[in-house]
């Protein structure tokens, strides 16, 4: 081993080029098996360690950051960081980096595939058909609602938020409302047509609503029972955000009694589990996180984090930190 060159863990398994490149400048530990660490083994995988490459699946916090103190940088595979707890990252002055933009549009598709898939019952009469129920054409047979020309409501309008509100502009002549901590300047709000509402304004008016804020304490269960009170009962809500944004139980039960017509969900509070509730409906379309799936998608996040643990351990300067203010400490 050689003494001069950092230490670092890739704690899940990735890219092997990935990997290689890491090689080429750390000592690295990683974890071709993607065997799931638990925060004890987390904790113990770190020892000595400069650097970390995680994905949005490890919690990293002010206990397993004070028991590695020599931990300088964690790079996350992920645009959202909501499983660093940012806060003991700068107290502590460990670098937190993430990655924006390379899977914007990606998945922003897929968020635009899943709303347009709850619209118009697309997993719902699959699983239909597939039961061999499919004996016969029906005038009203999985009747949903129409995507073009109808009013799309975007909750979070981030890079994600207005990737998805210009497909629905530009692509399906639909009307944009948003909610957001802060509204668009005007040239951004220009050529999408997008109208800032308050949240119960695009509550009651989003024929189809885009869940795509980040997930914090204050957006907790942003969409529960009296959120889902609002909306429309023709109303179709869709999550690529984060689970937990989302009150699960509330929405399987408002899905249950047809409250609004239907969801999509990527996103779940306490995946890879599933609330019961939403597996049992059947006006409600699944997936496993993988709005970001798309192979040259992968990549781009898995060398976006790479460059960002490289140049934060080798004097460089990270292309995509979080938490820029310890770089200048
Ligand atoms: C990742 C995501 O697949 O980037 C994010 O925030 O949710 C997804 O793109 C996931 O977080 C794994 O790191």
């Amino acid at each position: 081993m050689d003494a001069e060159r950092p230490r670092v863990l890739v704690a899940r398994a990735v890219f092997p080029e990935t990997v290689e490149r890491l090689r080429a400048h750390f000592e690295v530990e990683d974890n071709p098996g993607d065997v799931l660490f638990t925060k004890a083994q987390l904790t113990e995988r770190l020892r000595g360690k400069a650097g970390a490459f995680t994905t949005g699946s490890e919690r990293v916090d002010a206990q397993v950051l004070d028991a590695n103190p020599q931990l300088r940088v964690v790079a996350n595979m992920a645009v959202g960081y909501n499983n660093l707890d940012i806060d003991a990252f700068n107290t502590r002055g460990v670098l937190a980096t993430n990655t924006p933009d390379v899977l914007t549009e990606t998945t922003a598709d897929f968020g635009f595939a899943l709303m347009m898939a709850a619209a118009r019952r697309m997993a719902e009469s699959e699983h239909f058909l597939r039961r061999g129920e499919w004996t016969r054409w029906r005038y009203d047979m999985f009747t949903g609602s129409d995507v073009h020309g109808a009013t799309l409501g975007i909750l979070g309008m981030g890079r994600i938020g207005q990737a998805i509100a210009r497909r629905g502009a530009l692509g399906f002549g639909m009307r944009v409302i948003y909610h957001n901590r802060s509204r668009l300047a005007p040239e951004q709000e220009a050529p999408l047509g997008a109208h800032y509402v308050d949240k119960a304004t695009l509550l009651r008016e989003s024929d189809h609503l885009v869940l795509v804020l980040p997930y914090t304490a204050q957006s907790h269960h942003a969409i529960g029972a009296a959120e889902l009170a609002l909306m429309k009962s023709t109303a179709t809500l869709t999550n690529v955000a984060r689970g937990g944004i989302v009150d699960d139980v509330a929405l399987g039960q408002a899905l249950r009694e047809r409250r609004i017509a239907a969801a999509a969900l990527d996103v779940f509070e306490g995946e890879p589990a599933v609330h019961p509730g939403l597996l049992e409906v059947p006006n409600v379309v699944l997936t496993p996180h993988i709005a970001s799936a798309t192979v040259a998608t992968r990549r781009r996040m898995a060398e976006l984090a790479a460059d960002n643990l490289i140049a934060a351990l080798t004097g460089g300067v990270p292309p995509t930190p979080v938490n820029p203010q310890v770089l200048r400490r």
